[in-house]
């Protein structure tokens, strides 16, 4: 599935902006809900999470359907292309309405889905477009939860993970048309042969056509930064090679635009589309991680997508802003806990040389490494049984490093899938879940439980999540949980141990910055644990990371 695109033969309008908004009371009736227009009394922005924009609790901890609402006008130069509306993220789940049909329901609340509105619309005409969205979490969902009807009649959700469940239209929504016959994916795989400093770039096309006799070819061609020619092929499948090749490296990123133009055999072009991709090779070594041939070490963070007002909505502003607060600290990598992001931060780190351990599947130079769960219960009966197929499939899907983020209880003697995985990553909290305050405890526990995991497989070890919550502001001389000396203390702990254990090839803070929870008796307006506060303020430990990985440079020269 590809992202909509402005091209010579693609054209895209965005949807964002204000839309109507209703809370749906009742069940939902997918039959014939659509009746009624909403009316514009309740309009709110999309991209946005809706639960944070208005004061009132009901919407804030609605547990169902919430509707948006808009009229949308095909342009009447569409005529002949198919038309589609995409949503790129609606949490958890979201039906797409034309009028009174119900086109497209789609679950799974942070990835894109696709309306195919050509039949229904006319080039030319409007039409009414309402999503619904639903926040319900239940054992099948991911993350999962359970809801509840209390005595008074109102549901309840409840849910284990750490993180607000925030709802709605999160990212963009997007009219676009394609033509008849066009590119339907894309895939793209690199590499290097480094005895000739060549690099190549190898890809399939998947192509969708109402024409089933049409004889389809394609020119792919590949350019430089500078928008220089470099090299092309042809065919639907095949390989590039890229003479002299610049590679993507971590802090220092280049991006090849790769071109690829369907046609007829006659040569009239049907469909072009572009996509920027690096060239890297990404691999594990004994105890080491390797990125183009060279040990990487980690350093960053576990972030969240989470901001004050917009809960998980996207925002170019805050995405900037926190990758120049990365930059300020040297830190050259962060986990995209607990979900898959939106296409655009991917994109930002493609073009910045940030490197990410990503959740979800997406084809980006950026990414060097899967992580396919956080905290599962890898120490349980039947935990095997379920990772293996799991992780089978990852390695049938992509070729990058596969892993999952170990919690404490699983330890190396209790854990039963480790050895299915190519990097161990640990979430550790020793110090402030265990033994709390104990900084002399805790590094001793640190290092015998980092120790055991190397000695048992002997392979690289990146720590996903350690740190501690903070309150800003809250200072003291002496050793004291929830103040800022005591999470800078407590990071510098940890680190002396990352320096003295082999195999750790990398450090994670959890967290970026402060962000919404549910709220629990030991959450204070959400989790405390960010480097920064919610509204991006450095706390004292970044002090701490700056001058580790920014001025003495731990991650960001060669090891
Ligand atoms: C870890 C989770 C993370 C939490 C963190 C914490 O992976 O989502 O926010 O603990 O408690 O177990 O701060």
């Amino acid at each position: 599935m590809l992202r909509p695109q402005y091209t010579s033969t693609r054209e895209l309008i965005s949807l964002d902006g204000l839309w109507n908004f209703e809370i749906v009371k009742a069940a939902l009736q997918c039959e014939h809900p659509w009746t009624n227009a909403i009316s514009d009394k309740v309009q709110i922005p999309v991209p946005a999470s809706y639960n944070d924009i208005f004061l009132d609790p009901e919407v804030r901890n609605h547990v169902g359907w919430v509707k948006y609402q808009r009229r949308v006008r095909i342009p009447p130069g569409w005529a002949g292309r198919r038309v589609y509306v995409r949503c790129d993220a609606a949490t958890h789940r979201g039906r797409i309405y034309v009028n009174q049909d119900l086109i497209i329901d789609h679950e799974g609340g942070y990835t894109p889905f696709d309306a195919d509105v050509t039949d229904i619309a006319n080039a030319g005409e409007e039409f009414q477009l309402t999503i619904a969205v639903s926040n319900e979490l239940s054992n099948e969902t991911i993350p999962p939860g359970k809801i509840e009807t209390l005595p008074d009649g109102r549901r309840k959700q409840t849910y284990l993970h750490d993180f607000f469940n925030y709802a709605g239209l999160a990212r963009s929504v997007w009219l676009y048309c394609v033509p008849t016959t066009h590119i339907s994916d894309i895939t793209i795989n690199t590499s290097v042969d480094w005895t000739r400093s060549l690099g190549r770039i190898e890809y399939q096309l998947d192509v969708q056509t109402d024409d089933t006799t049409a004889d389809l070819c394609a020119k792919v061609s590949v350019r430089d930064e500078n928008g220089e020619y470099v090299a092309d092929s042809e065919g639907l499948k095949n390989a590039i090679n890229i003479p002299s090749v610049q590679l993507w490296q971590p802090g220092a990123a280049y991006l090849y635009k790769v071109t690829i133009e369907l046609s007829c055999k006659n040569n009239s072009v049907l469909d072009v589309y572009h996509v920027s991709t690096g060239v890297r090779t990404v691999e594990v070594r004994g105890d080491q991680f390797l990125i183009n041939n060279k040990p990487f070490y980690f350093t960053g963070f576990g972030k969240h997508e989470d901001t004050p007002i917009r809960g998980k909505g996207f925002d170019a502003s805050y995405m900037v802003h926190d990758f120049e607060l990365m930059s300020w600290l040297g830190a050259n990598s962060f986990r995209t806990s607990h979900y898959p992001y939106a296409e655009e931060i991917l994109d930002y780190a493609d073009r910045h040389g940030v490197v990410v351990i990503d959740e979800t599947a997406a084809n980006h130079p950026c990414v060097v490494m899967w992580s396919i769960a956080n905290e599962p219960a890898s120490h349980e009966p039947g935990a095997r049984e379920y990772f293996a197929p799991l992780v089978q499939l990852t390695r049938e899907l992509d070729e990058r490093p596969v892993c999952f983020a170990n919690f404490g209880l699983a330890t190396s003697e209790k854990d039963r899938i480790t050895d299915l995985f190519d990097v161990l990553c640990l979430n550790r909290y020793y110090g402030w879940y265990e033994s709390c305050g104990d900084l002399k405890m805790a590094e001793s526990e640190l290092e015998k439980d980092l120790r055991g995991w190397h000695e048992k497989y002997g392979k690289p070890m990146i720590m996903t999540e350690y740190g501690a919550d903070t309150i800003a502001g809250l200072h003291s001389a002496t050793v004291t949980p929830w103040s800022e000396e005591f999470q800078a203390q407590l990071l510098a702990l940890y680190h002396r141990v990352f320096d003295r254990v082999p195999g750790v090839v990398g450090e994670q803070v959890w967290s970026f910055s402060d962000f919404q929870t549910s709220q629990l008796v030991f959450r204070v307006d959400g989790n405390k644990k960010g480097i920064f506060t919610r509204d991006r303020k450095p706390k004292n430990a970044a002090q701490v990371l700056r001058r580790r990985w920014l001025l003495d440079g731990k991650g960001n020269r060669e090891q």
